[in-house]
């Protein structure tokens, strides 16, 4: 296992005051739960989400009254460790199945649906009043492998099933979905390696179609990776496709920003800034739906990794909190061992490591990037 040693950037504490620390995070965030109010679950505007009482200690409450969801990635094999599910449930409103909704969970074989993971995450959030981000339903990563071997009709018409039984599951209780994702290449035409680019680029409309008439009351979104900043192949390709389903009456309500920040070469925040707004005016709502911050190749001491780590937190969630159509933003993890990012084979994507890139430690204490994304919503 490739995170092994958060003391090397991070030094644990004694394990008194660990647990102090613990109960007492503990104790404000079950009482951050009991007061929070649950935030509107569907609508296609930011002025949907209701305001909940302002309580500061976090950062559920914080994006509440900025009339935002802040949300995270979570995993069933995660539910039985100690914390994870207080602190999920204390700090955000909003809650994305990691990987318990994506193709070869919920249909590995043809027509065999298997919802069971995902219900799990469902009847969590709705326990603890967070909405619910669908994803995802067509991506070329994580499909069944069977769907690899279709082609032509075949495919779409799997494609569409896939689609409509999905949805028509959670109808009503998944409140976005990630209709499609990552469908872009580097150059900004529809990626080479997906088995769907095959079929043309209909298949993304045709792919919304179908998820809004299984649940005409669900956002819809397409969502993609290394298109946050104003320019570039990418992140222009994904506008003119956005645009084009946008102008000819396709069902798209909004757009996914995914922000795995790679500091070694990441736009800046007004550019990211600027992005969302040229998304906005086309009439759509945009979230920052993935977020982390590898801190393994920044320079300097572990204080040094973290700090910047918090200012470039701080300057995203600004950013976002900038635009009024910037409805949320979700971490891609509660726990930096529980990143994909500590797993060794992705974790090169981003360099050296370890790269600690969400909001808590190993143990559950909130590291400074939690304060940055707490500031930023406080207008700090
Ligand atoms: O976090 C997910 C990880 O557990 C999976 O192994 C990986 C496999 O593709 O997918 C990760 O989540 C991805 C998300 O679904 C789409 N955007 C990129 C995310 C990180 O790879």
């Amino acid at each position: 296992m490739w995170y092994t040693r958060p003391d090397v950037i991070h030094p644990a504490p004694r394990r008194f005051a660990a647990r102090l620390t613990l109960v007492s995070l503990m104790v404000s965030l079950s009482a951050c739960v009991r007061r929070s109010a649950p935030i509107a679950p569907t609508g296609h505007t930011p002025s949907s989400v209701a305001a909940a009482p302002p309580d500061l200690g976090s950062l559920r409450a914080l994006a509440s009254t900025q009339k935002r969801h802040v949300g995270v990635a979570l995993a069933t094999w995660h539910f039985s460790e100690p914390h994870y599910q207080e602190v999920a449930a204390a700090q955000f409103n909003s809650l994305t199945p990691e990987n318990e909704m994506k193709w070869e969970s919920v249909e590995p074989q043809p027509g065999q649906f298997s919802f069971r993971a995902g219900d799990a995450l469902v009847s969590f959030a709705e326990q603890h009043q967070m909405r619910v981000r669908g994803h995802t339903l067509v991506w070329h990563n994580q499909v069944a492998s069977w769907v690899k071997r279709l082609s032509g009709d075949q495919l779409h018409s799997a494609m569409i099933n896939h689609v409509t039984a999905s949805v028509e599951h959670w109808k009503g209780r998944i409140a976005q979905w990630d209709v499609v994702n990552e469908a872009i290449g580097d150059d900004g035409a529809l990626r080479q390696n997906s088995p769907f680019t095959a079929l043309g680029p209909g298949y993304i409309a045709d792919a919304f179609r179908a998820a809004h008439a299984a649940d005409p009351s669900a956002e819809l979104v397409y969502n993609d990776y290394e298109t946050e900043g104003d320019s570039g192949a990418k992140s222009d390709g994904m506008y003119r496709l956005v645009k084009e389903l946008k102008e000819s009456g396709v069902p798209i309500h909004g757009v996914g920003f995914q922000m795995h920040v790679d500091p070694r070469n990441w736009p800046s925040a007004d550019s990211i800034q600027r992005n969302l707004e040229r998304f906005a005016a086309l009439g759509l709502f945009v979230e920052l739906t993935e977020m982390d911050i590898a801190v393994g190749e920044l320079p300097g001491t572990p204080e040094e990794k973290f700090t910047r780590q918090k200012q470039i937190a701080h300057e995203i969630v600004s950013a976002c909190l900038r635009v009024p159509a910037c409805v949320g933003i979700t971490f891609w993890g509660l726990t930096d061992p529980q990143s994909w990012l500590s797993d060794e084979h992705w974790g090169r994507l981003r360099g050296r490591g370890p790269h600690f890139p969400l909001l808590f430690d190993a143990n559950y204490r909130p590291k400074p990037v939690f304060d940055g994304v707490a500031q930023a919503f406080r207008g700090e």
